[in-house]
């Protein structure tokens, strides 16, 4: 078990509860702090509110209700030499590594992804571009990747690195942080309607992170790091969009 609670309380500091434990950081090394803390329950029972909320599933639907066509945005092909290379492989070579703030670095190919057990769901898209389809997704949990990895205690975010390469050459990235990394239905998946991703939705693997806008849902995934801050990542808002055009890196819904 790797999430201690102190680790899920500090991921929720990350965003949601942020002002709530911050705040107890700061006083809580204090006698005065720990009373106002502690003294009732209210400070407990917002942070513990923050943390019910993030865990909870987001909505699944019936089979009966998938979009008839599951629409591509943004990177519809990576197009790269190397990427390439991969598709006319039908990425035999393609690895994932887990790496960063992990005890044991791993680097992943296809065949173990889809050799570990893996969860299916059936979930809305939502783009802030204004457009949703419902589709599923299948693929391994993340949380039992990064169990097998080691996160270290000082991991507090992961940035998703991807192969596709935006304006001025910059690979898309995203992060999230351990609460929405070890949330039940955070996987990283390989199939769209019982198919192997195809290249404009991501292949061979892109992350789904269910309670999330589009644009968290990296595609086209070969690295996942785990850091302490974000601040060295990018120009430090955590995200491509969030950097480029100061999308929220909060982006719940
Ligand atoms: N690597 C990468 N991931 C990405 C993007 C991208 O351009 N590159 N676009 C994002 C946006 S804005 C959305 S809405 C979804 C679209 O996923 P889809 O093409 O499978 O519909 O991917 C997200 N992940
Ligand atoms: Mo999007």
């Amino acid at each position: 078990m790797i999430l201690t609670r102190r680790a899920a309380l500090v991921g929720g500091v990350a965003s949601g509860a942020g002002l709530v434990l911050s705040g107890c950081d700061a006083v809580g090394s204090s006698d005065l702090g720990r009373r106002i803390l502690f003294s009732g329950d209210d400070a407990h029972r917002i942070l513990q509110r923050g943390i019910t909320d993030r865990t909870a599933l987001a909505r699944e639907f019936g089979a009966d209700q998938m979009s008839p066509v599951f629409r591509s945005n943004g990177t519809r092909d990576p197009a790269t030499p190397d990427y390439a290379a991969h598709v006319a492989s039908r990425f035999a070579d393609w690895r994932i590594a887990i790496d960063g703030l992990v005890t044991r670095p791993l680097s992943l190919s296809m065949a173990d992804l889809r050799a570990m057990p893996a969860r299916s769901q059936i979930t809305r898209h939502d783009c802030v571009e204004g457009w949703s389809a419902i589709g599923k997704w299948t693929g391994p949990r993340l949380r039992p990747l990064l169990q097998l990895a080691g996160l270290r205690d000082s991991a507090r975010y992961l940035v998703f690195h991807c192969a596709d390469r935006m304006r001025g050459g910059v690979p898309y990235y995203e992060s999230i942080d351990l609460v929405d990394a070890f949330h039940a239905q955070t996987i990283l998946a390989w199939l769209l309607n019982d198919r192997p991703l195809d290249v404009a939705h991501g292949a061979p693997v892109r992350l789904r992170v269910e309670k999330h806008l589009g644009y968290k849902h990296a595609k086209y995934v070969h690295r996942i790091e785990a850091v302490a801050s974000l601040d060295r990542i990018g120009q430090g808002k955590g995200g491509y969009w969030e950097d480029v055009a100061d999308y929220d890196w909060y982006a719940g819904i």
